[in-house]
């Protein structure tokens, strides 16, 4: 199967932009051949340029947890868009927003709204910063919290070091204060705050990993990063822009009993507009300009349609059957596509957090990046392809996870799992 039409435009694509995408895992250079151009998407399914149907398990990388389309949302997005697409000045539902947060969250107390994940993460910490008046930051090695210079570095070699920049065009200096960790390992953390506590401002993490593959946090490694915090006096600053209202209303620090200092959204809270947020303690908080000293601002942050999209994908995930369906949905895929590969004779094994997971080959019980790294790749990009071939649509690498929402039924499913049976013989 090949189609033409994708291929005809993404060939005009790469004329005009760099790799022919506006965000590089789209390009789907770590699967090989050539990405779909989607025409249209409803509920589950999303439509390739030449008219070929797929169920869709990326989701927009999360913001579709209702599907495509969904009726109250289109619906929102239309009447806010006919009072105006943009004002630059504070709205209504702005402040419906907010407190629609704040009710979800307890650990929220104000937030202040943006137009994506990044702006998030940077924003936080450099709230963090200002707040604590110190430099470093500790991030851990395979999370992603977006593309801000000081956010793109990966460890040197060892657990625990002085990050390097992990993309050209990051100052050796910018990165000096990015001090990065391994996943899952609160003593290396530890270590890291004994030899430089008193210089850190925070501790940003991935509360479940969805940025090298699922990967859930060991037992007591959430709260053992929330404590050593507390002790040293650094910010304990979740990333929720995937895990937030996708793992439950109240995202992974309802699943995981956290009470962060500062928390960042994004997708799901849009509803697939350009809409993130971050939030937290008043006294914190209280220091964002214009209250503060710490500046932060943006022309679209707030957007009324964006907000509009957002409060209809709220509401609609306030309904009480909503996140049982997903994790009934997300057994059912993980055991089919496990017993699957066990038949196929496939070393493959899925990691997944409610309505997050990933098929990983070669490694199994994946807790770090040390283990993702290790991950059979050419494999996951043989079954992406067999998959893709079957009317499936998965995320484009081995390290990221995929979605499912609520609008994957069982019959999608039992069709998913038909495919995947095939799919896994061509491994
Ligand atoms: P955005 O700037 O892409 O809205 O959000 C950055 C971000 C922050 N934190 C987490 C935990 C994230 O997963 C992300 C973005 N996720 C990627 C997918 N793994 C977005 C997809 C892309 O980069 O095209």
């Amino acid at each position: 199967m090949s189609d033409e039409r994708s291929k005809a435009l993404h060939a005009r694509a790469q004329l005009r932009i760099p790799g022919g995408v506006n965000s590089p895992v789209r390009a789907f250079r770590a699967v090989g051949g050539e990405p779909v151009y989607i025409a249209k998407g409803e509920g589950p399914y999303v439509w390739g340029a030449d008219g070929t149907r797929y169920v869709d398990y990326v989701g927009s990388w999360g913001p579709m947890i209702l599907g495509h389309a969904h009726p109250a949302v289109v619906k929102a997005i239309v009447e806010a868009a006919a009072l105006g697409t943009s004002y630059g000045a504070p709205t209504e539902r702005e402040v419906l927003f907010a407190e629609a947060i704040c009710e979800a969250l307890p650990s929220i107390e104000m937030l202040r709204l943006c137009s994506s994940g990044t702006e998030a993460c940077m924003s936080a910490l450099r709230l963090a910063r200002g707040f604590t008046g110190r430099d470093k930051v500790i991030k851990f090695e395979g999370c992603y919290h977006g593309h801000a210079d000081f956010l793109l570095v990966k460890a040197g070699s060892g657990a625990a070091t002085l990050g390097v920049p992990d993309s050209a065009g990051v100052p050796a200096d910018t990165a000096r204060n990015t001090l990065t960790a391994r996943y899952n390992d609160l003593e290396g953390v530890a270590r890291l705050f004994e030899a430089e506590g008193e210089h850190i401002a925070a501790v940003i993490v991935e509360p479940v990993v969805g940025n090298m593959g699922c990967v859930p946090p060991r037992p007591g490694f959430l709260e053992g990063l929330a404590a050593l915090c507390a002790k040293h006096g650094a910010l304990f600053v979740v990333d929720e822009v995937m895990t937030g209202f996708r793992l439950g209303i109240t995202g992974a620090q309802g699943l995981y009993g956290l009470r962060p200092d500062l928390t960042t959204m994004g997708k799901v809270v849009g509803g697939g507009l350009p809409l993130a947020a971050f939030g937290g303690r008043r006294d914190v908080m209280s220091k964002l300009a214009p209250l503060g000293p710490v500046y932060q601002a943006g022309t679209l942050s707030g957007n009324p349609v964006a907000t509009a999209a957002g409060l209809a994908t709220l509401a609609e995930l306030r309904r009480p059957e909503v996140y049982a369906a997903l994790e009934r949905t997300g057994a059912m895929l993980e055991a089919g596509l496990t017993e699957a590969a066990a038949k196929a004779g496939v070393d493959a094994h899925v990691q997944r957090v409610g309505a997050m997971w990933t098929v990983f080959f070669g490694v199994r019980a994946v807790a770090d990046w040390e283990g993702a790294s290790k991950a059979d790749t050419k494999a996951f990009a043989r079954w992406h392809g067999a998959m893709l071939r079957r009317g499936m649509y998965l995320p484009p690498s081995q390290w990221e996870a995929a979605f499912h929402g609520v609008a994957h039924t069982d019959e999608v499913v039992e069709a998913t799992l038909a495919a995947a049976r095939e799919a896994f013989r061509e491994v």
